[in-house]
């Protein structure tokens, strides 16, 4: 009966672009940390998170072999002082980017494996609720204070 046979071979065809072919929802861009001091047995990871689907998803970390462990961690004001606590995940709703970056939501290196040089970059695989596993490249940059390029640090305003 190779009628039958062509019939479900299309019907495979046709079903599996639908959910294959989807446009990713999950995007991770602007991945980057800070050049580590020398000697410093951690760091911490910045990036922007897009959801351009329409239902909300979950950060939940990121695991790499840059360091020992890789934490969630969010900072808050107590008694005027700022604190790190672990988080198991964040929301990232559909439209807004959640952004980490320093002072704020951030993934804490624990343990070092290797030194964070600038200008190099390492591989960490970000997990999600929905979106499952998406793997980017950190560039370091260097230590704050030292700016090769770009605008001069005083843009305060009054
Ligand atoms: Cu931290």
């Amino acid at each position: 009966m190779p009628q039958v046979l062509a019939i479900c071979c299309l019907c495979c065809l046709l079903l599996l672009p639908a959910s294959s072919r989807a446009e990713p929802a999950l995007s991770v861009t602007e991945a980057w940390a800070r050049e580590s001091p020398p000697g410093s047995p951690n760091g911490a990871v910045y990036l922007t998170l897009h959801n351009r689907g329409k239902v909300p998803d979950r950060f939940l970390g990121a695991s790499g072999a840059v360091a020992t462990a890789i934490e969630l961690h969010t900072v808050l004001m107590e008694d005027q002082v700022m604190k790190m606590r672990r988080v198991d995940a964040m929301p990232v709703p559909p439209g807004l980017p959640v952004v980490l970056k320093p002072s704020g939501p951030h993934l804490m290196l624990i343990g070092l494996t290797q030194p964070l040089r600038a200008g190099q970059s390492f591989p960490v695989r970000c997990h999600f609720e929905h979106a499952g596993e998406i793997s980017v490249d950190v560039t370091v940059r260097p230590p704050e204070g030292q700016r090769p390029s770009g605008p001069a640090p005083h843009d305060k305003h009054h």
